[in-house]
């Protein structure tokens, strides 16, 4: 979506603006290689990103921000900067470009994790750090996004079993390491906004086979993109 002048927030017409969220290994990157896979067979121009990352600038500032190598101390507020720095990055170079091209961009994390983690799970405060989101990306939204909602003691265990960002398996990076706790309150915060937000979010039990995840996926994306009114380009 994209914020006026007027504060007025209107959804662009030709392309569309897809974010995936939940806890850790809640299934978010399978589902978006799947969606990208199926949409692209079906004649669509798909940007397939994540966060923090999808630039030069956002992959430096990831590996600061998991600091699976990296050993420095990151207060709560500098964090925040850094995951917002990251955005406004990814939005100016990669995602409004592609909005404007007429793309469907599907999104790994965006605001909604920012608000989860720092401003519930950090407790820097939700409401203000949705403001600082909002500025951090002009007005630059979803339209639609998926919330797979787990537990995240068993969405843990999942992320033992992968090699993430290269790092060896069964281990953990900065924010995979704070206590259950501290996932349970990211988890709580991104059902609040769920409800908060029905019209944009939709959640779907993660603990459900990948394949029925994307299924009901899938149908969502086709439905908005038929009333839309978005034709692929075959
Ligand atoms: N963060 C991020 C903030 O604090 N603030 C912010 O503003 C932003 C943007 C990013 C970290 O940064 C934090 C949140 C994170 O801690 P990341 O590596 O991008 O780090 O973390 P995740 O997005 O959590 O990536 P993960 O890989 O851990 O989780 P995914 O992508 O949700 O899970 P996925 O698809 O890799 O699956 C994990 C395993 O489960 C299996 C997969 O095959 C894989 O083995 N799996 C399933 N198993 C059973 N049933 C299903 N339905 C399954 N789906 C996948």
């Amino acid at each position: 979506m994209l914020l006026t002048q007027t504060g007025r927030v209107m959804s662009r017409k030709n392309s569309l603006f897809i974010t995936l969220e939940g806890g850790e290994g809640a299934g978010k990157t399978t589902l978006l290689e799947k969606l990208q896979q199926a949409l692209s067979e079906k004649g669509y121009e798909v940007v397939a990103t994540r966060e923090p990352g999808g630039t030069k600038l956002g992959n430096m500032i990831r590996k600061i921000l998991l600091n699976r190598d990296i050993d420095c101390s990151i207060g709560n507020y500098t964090e925040l900067m850094l995951f917002l720095a990251a955005r406004t990055q990814h939005i100016e170079e990669l995602i409004e470009p592609a909005l404007e091209a007429g793309k469907i961009v599907i999104c790994d994390r965006f605001n909604d994790s920012t608000i989860a983690y720092q401003g519930a799970a950090r407790d820097l405060g939700v409401d203000k750090v949705e403001q600082q989101c909002f500025l951090a990306c002009h007005g630059v939204l979803p339209e639609l996004t998926f919330f797979l909602d787990l537990n995240p003691e068993i969405g843990l265990e999942r992320t033992k079993k992968i090699n993430k960002d290269s790092a060896p398996q069964g281990t953990v990076d900065r924010i995979e390491a704070e206590k259950m706790q501290f996932h349970q309150k990211v988890r709580s915060a991104i059902q609040q906004i769920a409800v908060k937000e029905h019209e944009r979010i939709l959640t779907i039990d993660a603990e459900r086979p990948a394949e029925e995840v994307f299924t009901v996926a899938l149908k969502k994306i086709t439905e908005t993109l038929l009333n839309k009114g978005i034709t692929a380009n075959v």
